[in-house]
């Protein structure tokens, strides 16, 4: 008897890190990476991040076998000239979304293990504040400007 409520505690305890690892409360829409001449050492990714969950999540590192690094940049604007700053995290308000777009926030990847052309997939790994992570598919596309 005493085995058998072991096995069940074990069962429910494997039960419930399933769910919580199944509950991802973060999704991506229009997610793109531009394409790059084939020289170029670095890519960037424009996406929107959703979350549906009732807690502001914090994006703490992004991450890719097809790169070396992934980085959250953001580009400023100042006296007509733009420059690019780096952010350790990004945070995503509870029930609202953030926009990674051209001219604002956006991910950085350093260093294509291969040349990544329009059509090619990239999986992005992405770990938030609790360790939780999730993985998203990304496309290469050829930028439109
Ligand atoms: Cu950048």
């Amino acid at each position: 008897m005493k085995n058998y409520f072991a096995t069940l505690l074990l069962l429910f305890s494997a039960l419930s890190c399933t769910t919580a690892a199944a509950s991802n409360p973060l999704s991506m829409k229009d997610a793109w990476i531009a394409e790059a001449p084939p020289v170029s050492k670095v890519m960037v990714a424009y996406m929107t991040i959703e979350n549906k969950g009732a807690q502001d999540i914090t994006l703490i590192k992004a991450e890719s076998d097809l790169y070396s690094s992934i980085e959250f940049h953001e580009t400023r604007h100042e006296d007509s000239m733009a420059r690019m700053i780096r952010h350790n995290d990004l945070v995503i308000p509870a029930n609202n979304h953030i926009t990674l777009k051209r001219g604002g926030k956006h991910m950085m990847l350093f260093n294509p293990v291969k040349r990544l052309k329009a059509g090619d997939t990239v999986t992005i790994k992405l770990t938030i504040n609790n360790n939780d992570s999730q993985t998203f598919e990304v496309t290469v596309k050829k930028p439109q400007y």
